[in-house]
């Protein structure tokens, strides 16, 4: 099984600001904590600022992979690229969000991504990541 998890723009910053919102783990910890929990799926790790590049993330592994675990962070509620490109590919992608989007500004709610999203996970912190890997499992 090789799933990879996409974030998007500022979660680069994990652990590092905002940890009430956030949580206060860097994502190299979570994500060096969920190999240790799945040892049996190959799992990769990709983080962009750029919303081209996490568009061109998508399509190089969106025909290849078993699953994406994508948190597009503020790009999920504007981008109309990102949104098609969940669409165009064949990989099934689970959206996840760290926070409860709905719990916050309403701008928050939009998500260009939801209706081609295989599933949406959102509210349980960092541990959305496990569900949304063991969802594919
Ligand atoms: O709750 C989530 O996972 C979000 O995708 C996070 C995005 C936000 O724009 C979405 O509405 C919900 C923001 C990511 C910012 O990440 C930071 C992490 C640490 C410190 C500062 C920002």
């Amino acid at each position: 099984m090789k799933l990879i998890i996409i974030n998007g723009p500022n979660l680069n910053l994990l652990g590092k600001r905002e940890p009430e919102i956030y949580g206060s783990d860097t994502f190299n910890a979570i994500f060096k904590n969920l190999q240790s929990k799945f040892p049996n799926v190959e799992l990769s790790y990709y983080q962009s600022n750029i919303e081209g590049a996490l568009i061109d993330k998508l399509h190089e592994v969106g025909f290849d992979y078993d699953g994406i675990i994508l948190n597009a962070a503020a790009y999920t509620h504007t981008s109309v690229g990102i949104g098609d490109a969940v669409k165009a590919i064949e990989t099934p992608v689970v959206e996840v969000h760290i926070s409860n989007v709905h719990s916050r500004e309403e701008f928050r709610h939009v998500s260009y991504i939801a209706a081609n999203a295989k599933g949406v996970i959102f509210g349980f912190g960092i541990k959305g990541y496990e569900l949304a890997i063991q969802s594919f499992l």
